[in-house]
């Protein structure tokens, strides 16, 4: 078989290089987990947990986020990688990287993962092979993606050209010399000096996104930083919906919605990553991931119960707090005693109520399979997938933005994406809380030129048969002082469940300039603790405030040069011109 000696030949040239001490194919059999637990525990790199199959890996202090500065698109055109990521020659990359490479798995067990990313046997199905000397990421690797003797399988009779080849390399984790290259044309991601998720779990961000949009684009369809839900109506009515929300601004709690209203229902298929094509009647759309990689922080048995009870078995936390009895602690889970010692993240002996900063890590995670989920919808692992039918698109947004507005056609939702904006999180290293425009939640996630990505949006109306509703949705608008003035959280279900009303046609629409905002009546708000003017607030539109918003979208744009779509433009002159 050509394939297998194709991919033979490159692992064989990877060990030349790297040297390994072992090597190890790893499918995350029972026993090779055995053994990886075990060398994990005896290498201080997991600690057992209290609960059944619970564990708490610590990385290194600098290693907590992704880079952004240190993640490159090595095509071989610059213009092709655009003018919002960072470009490398693909030469000038090889050369660093065969450089840091060489030698650097000496000492060490080289793992060969092999996995798959979307339900096997479909349309959706890619399969990539993750090289690594890191233990934790062959672990994690096991939980958030399709890796096991089937995968194996289907990945040999695949078309070797088509499997993407990931090297990964622990380095010093030295935070001056962190690389995260990605080659489109040749589907290669090297990834050197971090073990941290979307750095080195190269399935996730790297494959899925970078290289999947670029893919995506070539064949007519849509790689997106989107979770995925299935909403069940009073009538017995199934719908899908599909929201892009930046890193840490909410995709996860969305995800893992409980409706507090009789008759509506909610099951998570996905709550990081879609993958969308057009498909007989629609958009059809897989979640590529096995597992989620969740925010720990925030999460508790109020905002989200559902996250909490799926880590109470089978999962790996990273960063979290220990307390005396051995269970995680996060900032925001459950008030502890101000006396109470715990293990902060970084294994220091502290107690709650210290003044020396966060005792969890602010972008602590847990990894849990999908197959934890309570809420976990049945079509989870069908390689059909289920058909999108409205998406939704909201950042963290103090001002201006309403909690819910519907786009009036594909045009004006491709600008909801394209012009959307949120504060920074934790998910990232750098500064937190500034605003930047994060267009369809990809800005760091995009492997191409992003104006060339609004307008293979654009082309969607040509392809696909029924386009799915556009939102826009912002759960963060804030006060003077700086208080959210939205509960949040359960609460996003009035939204969700207007949004479900315009797809089904059964609620009219105020309409304005920038989109059609929910009739006051419309929104019934039951148990939603919020004042009346807030309300009128989250639900107007501050003409004042669009004006300089839709100066500020038009400045950004010009920003990324000529190419960003005439339709994209035109439409926003138009609003601007009806806001007068
Ligand atoms: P990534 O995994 O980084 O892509 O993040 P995500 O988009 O899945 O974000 P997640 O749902 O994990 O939420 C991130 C943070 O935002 C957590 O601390 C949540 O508690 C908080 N958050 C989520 N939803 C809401 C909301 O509706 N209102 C408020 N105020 N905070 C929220
Ligand atoms: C994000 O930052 O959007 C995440 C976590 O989902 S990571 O896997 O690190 O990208
Ligand atoms: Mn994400």
């Amino acid at each position: 078989m050509l394939g297998v000696e194709l991919l033979d030949r490159w692992l064989q040239e990877i060990i030349t290089h790297c040297q390994p001490d072992n090597t190890e194919v790893f499918i995350a059999s029972p026993e090779q987990l055995l053994i990886l637990k075990t060398r994990m525990i005896e290498d201080g790199l997991l600690e057992p947990l209290s609960g059944n199959e619970r564990w708490l890996h610590r990385s290194d202090s600098t290693d907590v986020a992704r880079m952004e500065h240190r993640t490159f698109i090595c095509s071989l055109h610059e213009r092709d990688a655009g003018p919002t990521n960072h470009w490398l020659d693909p030469q000038v990359a090889r050369e660093t990287l065969n450089g840091l490479f060489a030698g650097s798995f000496v000492g060490r067990t080289m793992y060969v993962i092999p996995y798959a990313m979307a339900p096997l046997g479909g349309v959706f199905t890619q399969f990539g092979i993750e090289v690594t000397d890191s233990p934790y990421v062959a672990l994690s690797m096991s939980m958030m993606t399709r890796v096991g003797p089937d995968v194996l399988d289907a990945l040999i009779s695949a078309d070797p050209l088509d499997v993407v080849r990931g090297m990964h390399c622990t380095g010093e984790l030295d935070p001056y010399n962190r690389w995260v290259c990605h080659f489109p044309e040749t589907r290669e991601i090297w990834s050197f000096g971090s073990n941290y998720g979307g750095n080195a779990l190269l399935g996730k961000k790297c494959h899925s996104l970078r290289l999947a949009s670029v893919m995506a684009r070539d064949t007519g369809w849509l790689a997106e930083h989107m979770l995925i839900i299935e909403l069940t109506t009073p009538a017995g009515e199934r719908q899908h919906i599909a929201a892009a929300f930046p890193s840490a601004c909410g995709k996860t709690n969305l995800a893992m919605l409980q409706s507090s209203l009789d008759g509506w229902d909610i099951r998570v298929l996905g709550d990081d990553i879609a993958w969308m094509r057009p498909g007989k009647d629609g958009l059809y759309a897989v979640n590529p991931e096995y597992g989620f990689f969740g925010v720990a922080p925030g999460t508790s048995e109020k905002t989200n119960p559902v996250a909490l009870s799926m880590t109470e078995r089978d999962t790996v936390f990273t960063n979290v707090a220990v307390t005396s009895d051995g269970n995680p602690w996060w900032e925001g889970m459950k008030p502890l005693d101000v006396d109470t010692s715990v293990l902060d993240w970084q294994g220091r002996s502290r107690t709650v109520g210290d003044c020396a900063g966060p005792l969890a890590h602010p972008n602590s995670r847990f990894t849990s399979p999908l197959t934890n989920c309570a809420t976990l919808s049945d079509s989870w692992n069908n390689p059909e997938g289920v058909r999108i039918d409205a998406i939704l698109f909201g950042g963290r947004r103090p001002t201006t933005i309403p909690l819910v507005m519907e786009a009036q056609d594909w045009t004006q939702g491709v600008l909801y994406g394209a012009s959307m904006a949120s504060q920074t999180t934790a998910a990232a290293t750098g500064a937190v809380g500034v605003l930047r425009r994060d267009p369809m939640a990809m800005l760091p996630f995009c492997g191409y030129n992003i104006c060339d990505y609004f307008g293979h949006w654009l082309t969607m109306t040509e392809c696909v048969p029924v386009l799915p509703k556009v939102f826009s949705v912002n759960w963060f608008r804030q006060d003077e002082s700086g208080k959210y003035i939205w509960p949040g959280f359960g609460a996003n279900i009035h939204a969700i469940k207007w949004i479900s009303e315009r797809v089904s046609g059964s609620v009219d629409v105020e309409t304005t300039p920038v989109g059609n905002l929910p009739i006051r009546s419309d929104l019934t708000l039951k148990d939603v603790d919020i004042s009346e003017a807030a309300i009128e607030l989250l639900t107007s539109v501050d003409k004042a405030a669009w004006m300089i918003e839709v100066d500020a979208i038009a400045a950004y744009f010009t920003s990324l040069g000529e190419t960003v779509p005439i339709e994209l433009r035109d439409r926003l002159d138009s609003i601007k011109a009806a806001l007068r």
